[in-house]
């Protein structure tokens, strides 16, 4: 992940539960012919403890592989980076500070390169693994204003990114309208992910405002949608 870039970037979020070694080389096969800029690799649960496998198996790319942690057990120092979530739609202590205190230590010892990260749920349609797990409420679908000055005091606080997440596999993606109310306040680059799977909202979302668009379950179930992401114009 580049923060100093203006370029459109687009992600690949690998979850651990939901591949294997042979899955995983074809789907990288295919995301390095799209071109695709940095991988991600998390999930809400960690079923399989495949996790250095993974990212071991995405490391024979030359492209960078962070870690997007469900919880404080998911850190593997084979990764390059790490998104440091603190997740600041909600109002659990634990995910906006308390796990952070536990993986300190950790961190410092590691060579990863942390970002940390604004994580916040927009409201999606149904509830998704990702609000009930973090026992949170996604901020509503229709108060830009609200995710607007929640990303702003991200920012203050001196978080280096923000991350829009409608949540992995959600009916409805984060809205043209959120993205473009965050993006007008911040100045740090903004993430956009959770139930894109078309190119059309790739492009919706670049559009308003969106540095970095992730994708995961429209891949997993479809690995031609990476053909599709190849001939996006960026
Ligand atoms: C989930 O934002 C990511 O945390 C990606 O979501 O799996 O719906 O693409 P999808």
């Amino acid at each position: 992940m580049n923060l100093n870039t203006s370029k459109k970037q687009i992600a690949v979020l690998i979850d651990p539960d939901k591949t294997d070694a042979k899955k995983l080389v074809k789907t990288i096969q295919q995301a390095e012919l799209a071109k695709v800029d940095f991988y991600l690799v998390g999930g809400s649960l960690l079923l399989k403890n495949n996790l250095d496998e993974i990212i071991a198996i995405i490391k024979k790319t030359a492209k960078k592989v962070y870690l997007f942690p469900g919880n404080p057990s998911q850190i593997s120092t084979k990764a390059d980076g790490i998104l440091l979530l603190s997740l600041i739609s909600g109002r659990n202590a634990e995910l906006l500070i308390g796990n952070h205190v536990l993986a300190a230590p950790i961190l410092k010892q590691s060579k990863l390169t942390i970002i940390s990260t604004g994580y916040m749920l927009i409201e999606s349609g149904t509830q998704t693994t990702v609000s009930y797990i973090s026992n949170t409420t996604p901020i509503p679908a229709n108060k830009p204003a609200i995710a607007a000055c929640t990303a702003l005091a991200g920012e203050q606080l001196g978080l280096k990114t923000i991350y829009l997440e409608a949540g992995s596999g959600a009916q409805n993606s984060v809205s043209k309208e959120i993205i473009k109310a965050v993006k007008k306040q911040i100045n740090i680059p903004l993430i956009v992910g959770g139930g894109i799977r078309s190119i059309e909202q790739i492009e919706t979302a670049f559009l308003a405002g969106a540095d970095v668009v992730v994708i995961g379950t429209a891949i997993e179930n479809d690995i031609k949608f990476l053909e599709e992401i190849k001939r996006i114009n960026r």
